[in-house]
């Protein structure tokens, strides 16, 4: 190998050094790290029997329940441990987005959420929502199964007044966007 650098400048010499040391350490060092025997899968919501998901939803009510841990003087307004990751979030926001740490801070948040929820006895991990499945058109979004009352998310909420088809005096609605139908309270409610 030395007789192929030779042919190099000093520093050139040097880098293609380095290059090949790390193309030998690297893939070293990766059968060095010990596979995931356990990965964790994050599941489309609808894909979550109905006991994982009334599960999922008694365990954020727990949260919800439970005293936060994060110190008044830094965030008054966290009254739970549910509010403590939406408060940490909120704090950090400036930090977090549009920088390298982002998927890593955000893995983290999500990692340590579902270690509180599976503390309040739900065994599954995080899971999301793929809405583009209910876009095909607005009822096919109303009718999502992710607003089902009992086992899901909850209809549209509590009575709210000033929509777009139901304007409240003195309450100003823009036009335009979704104007939800109907507020029918949610399984999230504590
Ligand atoms: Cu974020």
């Amino acid at each position: 190998m030395n007789n192929l650098i030779r042919f190099f400048s000093p520093p050139m010499a040097f880098c293609l050094k380095l290059l090949i040391l790390v193309s030998l350490v690297l893939p070293l060092h990766a059968q060095l790290i010990p596979k995931c025997s356990k990965p964790t899968v994050r599941k489309e919501w609808r894909t979550l029997s109905v006991t994982e998901r009334l599960s999922y939803i008694s365990a954020v009510q727990c949260l919800l329940k439970k005293p936060a841990i994060t110190s008044k003087s830094d965030m008054p307004g966290v009254t739970n441990r549910f509010e403590d990751f939406l408060g940490t979030h909120i704090a950090q926001m400036e930090d977090i987005h549009f920088v390298g740490v982002f998927y890593p801070w955000h893995r983290l948040l999500l990692h340590a959420y579902e270690k509180e929820l599976q503390a309040c006895g739900y065994n599954g991990a995080q899971p999301y929502w793929d809405w583009t499945l209910d876009t095909s058109s607005p009822e096919a979004f109303f009718n999502s199964p992710i607003f089902d009352a009992k086992t899901d998310f909850g209809g549209n909420g509590d009575w709210i007044p000033g929509n777009i088809t139901h304007p409240m005096e003195g309450i100003f609605v823009t036009s335009g966007g979704l104007d939800i139908p109907d507020r029918t309270g949610g399984a999230l409610q504590p």
